[in-house]
């Protein structure tokens, strides 16, 4: 299996990159592996290589949602079928992957919407939610907008008065905020696509004297265990999980696809949410 990666840019990623090396190795599968760097170019020189090694199959995370059929055409000329491993990409030619592996991206942000909708059920001020994006172009920042927006879109009384990426690092998480609370010190609540930007805002809240999760909420996607950790001290409000442990699927699928049986061609993730308590519950048994 050839295996392009997007690169090292979360702790999701991280134990999405070990739960795929690890499963390789369990299953018998002899991986090669590339990290993009966040960059769809070096995933396309990746790919290109597996062709040219006429590897069984390729999976890959595509960086961003568009700018596949090409490379993804090459790979069907030379009979290698592809996988779509956590990210789909938006090609209306469906004959370009076998299946796409992963989690439903906007019903997540439609949990955290939810949790939002109902933490202010009381209220009638308006809340004032600033939005920190993941990377621009990708499928999870498109789709967890999307369904956030969706899930709040019925009460005029939340309004998202920032909205920027801070590309799912930790550092543009910290540099967005700290942007935002310049240009909106008065927020009420930040919604970040992952754990990591989350973390990040924290950073960027308390060297401006507010008390996160208090002065402003927060709530997040991912459930790693960083995030995890912020979230039963009181500092994130609220997880939305996103499961990074792909690998054991994406054997089973990769050994069914080279024997040539058929195979969904979608396969969702099951996820839940944590509240704080629940954070706390499952955090000494969490494996990343
Ligand atoms: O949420 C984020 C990572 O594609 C689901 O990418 C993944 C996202 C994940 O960088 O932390």
């Amino acid at each position: 299996m050839g295996f392009a990666q997007v690169g090292a840019e979360s702790g999701w990623r991280t134990a999405n990159t070990k739960s795929i090396q690890d499963s390789a190795k369990e299953a018998g599968v002899t991986l090669k592996f590339s990290d993009a760097q966040q960059k769809q170019e070096n995933q396309i020189k990746a790919i290109r290589s597996y062709i040219q090694q006429k590897v069984d199959v390729i999976a890959f995370s595509p960086v961003v949602e568009s700018g596949w059929d090409t490379v993804l055409n090459e790979a069907k000329q030379a009979n290698i079928p592809v996988v779509l491993t956590d990210r789909a990409v938006d090609s209306s030619d469906e004959s370009l992957y076998v299946t796409f592996l992963g989690s439903d991206f906007v019903e997540e942000g439609k949990k955290a919407g939810e949790w939002v909708a109902k933490e202010y059920t009381d209220s009638s001020d308006p809340v004032k939610i600033a939005q920190i994006e993941g990377t621009t172009g990708s499928a999870p920042a498109i789709d967890r907008a999307e369904g956030f927006k969706t899930a709040l879109a019925g009460d005029s009384k939340f309004e998202v008065v920032a909205s920027q990426t801070g590309d799912f690092t930790r550092a543009g998480g910290k540099q967005v905020m700290e942007a935002m609370l310049k240009s909106n010190p008065d927020i009420n609540l930040v919604y970040a696509h992952n754990d990591d930007m989350g973390l990040g805002a924290i950073e960027a809240m308390e060297a401006a004297g507010k008390v996160p999760g208090q002065d402003i909420k927060i709530v997040t996607v991912d459930a790693v265990k960083d995030g995890m950790t912020a979230l039963s001290e009181g500092k994130i409000n609220y997880i939305v999980e996103c499961s990074p442990i792909l690998g054991p699927q994406l054997m089973d699928v990769a050994q069914k696809v080279k024997a040539g049986e058929s195979v969904p061609k979608r396969i969702l993730t099951e996820e839940t949410t944590f509240t704080p308590e629940q954070a706390k519950e499952a955090l000494p048994n969490r494996q990343y």
